[in-house]
């Protein structure tokens, strides 16, 4: 397939481009390194060394073979992303170019309307050069879990029925965002499910939880093309924090009581179900949407099992139960349906000690470039 990957340079992007042009297909990656730069200003940068495309993917056509072609520039540049769709002519896009962060989103204005306006006009452009330029293209889009919040009642994927007045209707599961970056993905559902019903587009939304991890076939050919790994506060996903906290001798970061509760997945299942979603498209008209995590953790039990396999590994590792910085349940039913992928034939990678022990070893490879000022939580919810 021809394969299009907008936000190339990201944590998934990068992986997801080398494991499709690793099984043969046709790749064509774009950037515009907003995450570079957000990095470089709010002093989060990624543990290990990421070279630019460029490199990337001269570094990968060394170890691996095959091109992987790239290009610099903006999605909410409308002439750009139409140039590149109009000429690569892709039969899957997916799209990961979006600002990221709950936590940047939520420090202030200017942070607040970068990612509105990125996240929406990229989505919106990406829409409009498909509508144009390659009608029939498959678009899968990042969305995430957190699209849903924390609702009392079981979340169904995607969508739910209801009954009202004895009458009986389907709709688009409700929606409570608890950032303005999650908030911008809410809205992304909708322009989609609009263009989808009105123009009969082919979508797949991707609700995924908090990825963590490292190791890809890929990236294991060669240290140089291992995934952003960050562990700030601003683009670190927990897991991935806390394993750097262990290694830092940081007590682990617990925000608030701890039972936050989310569905994780290891990020080679990331990219298994980006491939299962391209290898199985919805048809013109239809808006799908799956559930992408393999298992549910609450930050209490993440903490105990970093610190239990970094006992095993001599690091002494403490909890701490620190302020929330965030404004989110600290305790709170979770019940959300995730069968979809696993129909598609998605086999999980679970988050075993032996996940977690050779994470801890590859981070410690690293340990005198851990930053500690980035750890503890900079930015709150007010
Ligand atoms: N948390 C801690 N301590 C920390 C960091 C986080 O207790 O040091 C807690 C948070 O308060 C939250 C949970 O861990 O309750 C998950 O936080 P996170 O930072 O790992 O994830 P989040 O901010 O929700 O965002 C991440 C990605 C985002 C993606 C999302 C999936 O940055 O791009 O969309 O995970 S989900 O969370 O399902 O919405």
């Amino acid at each position: 397939m021809r394969i299009l990957i907008l936000g190339a340079d990201g944590y998934l992007g990068w992986p997801t481009a080398m494991a499709f042009r690793r099984a043969g297909h046709h790749v064509f990656t774009v950037d515009n390194y907003l995450r570079r730069r957000i990095a470089a200003e709010t002093d989060s940068e990624a543990l290990m060394p990421n070279p630019r495309l460029a490199e990337r993917s001269e570094i990968f056509r060394q170890v691996a073979g095959g091109e992987i072609a790239h290009a610099e520039g903006d999605c909410c540049d409308f002439d750009f992303i139409c140039k590149v769709v109009r000429e690569f002519a892709p039969e899957a896009v997916v799209h990961y170019a979006e600002q990221p962060s709950a936590p940047y989103s939520m420090i202030n204005y200017q942070e607040a309307r970068t990612t509105l306006s990125n996240n929406l006009t990229a989505t919106f452009n990406l829409i409009w050069a498909v509508l144009k330029h390659a009608r029939d293209c498959h678009i899968i889009k990042l969305g995430t879990m957190g699209e849903y919040g924390t609702p009392n009642i079981d979340i169904e994927e995607g969508w739910i029925e209801i009954t009202h007045n004895g009458r009986r209707d389907k709709f688009l599961y409700p929606r409570q965002a608890g950032s303005l970056y999650h908030t911008t993905k809410v809205l992304d559902t909708d322009l989609l499910w609009f263009y989808v019903r009105t123009y009969g587009l082919r979508v797949t939304d991707l609700m995924q939880g908090p990825v963590y991890g490292l190791s890809t076939d890929e990236a294991d050919l060669d240290e140089r093309l291992l995934p952003n790994f960050h562990y700030d506060d601003i683009f670190g996903t927990v897991v991935n924090r806390f394993l750097v906290q262990a290694v830092a001798g940081v007590p682990l970061t617990v925000y608030g009581k701890g039972g936050q509760t989310r569905g994780y997945l290891n990020i080679r299942d990331t990219l298994a179900c980006i491939a299962l979603a391209a290898a199985n498209p919805p048809r013109p008209g239809e808006l799908r949407i799956l559930n992408q995590f393999t298992e549910t953790f609450s930050v209490n039990d993440l903490a105990e099992r970093v610190r239990s396999v970094g006992a095993q590994l001599k690091l002494a590792v403490e909890v701490k139960h620190i302020d929330n910085p965030r404004k989110e349940l600290e305790e709170h039913y979770y019940n959300p349906a995730h069968s979809g992928l696993l129909q598609l034939g998605l086999q999980p990678h679970f988050m075993t000690d032996d996940v977690l022990t050779a994470m801890l070893e590859r981070v410690l490879r690293y340990r005198d470039r851990i930053e500690v000022k980035r750890i503890l939580p900079r930015v709150r919810w007010n």
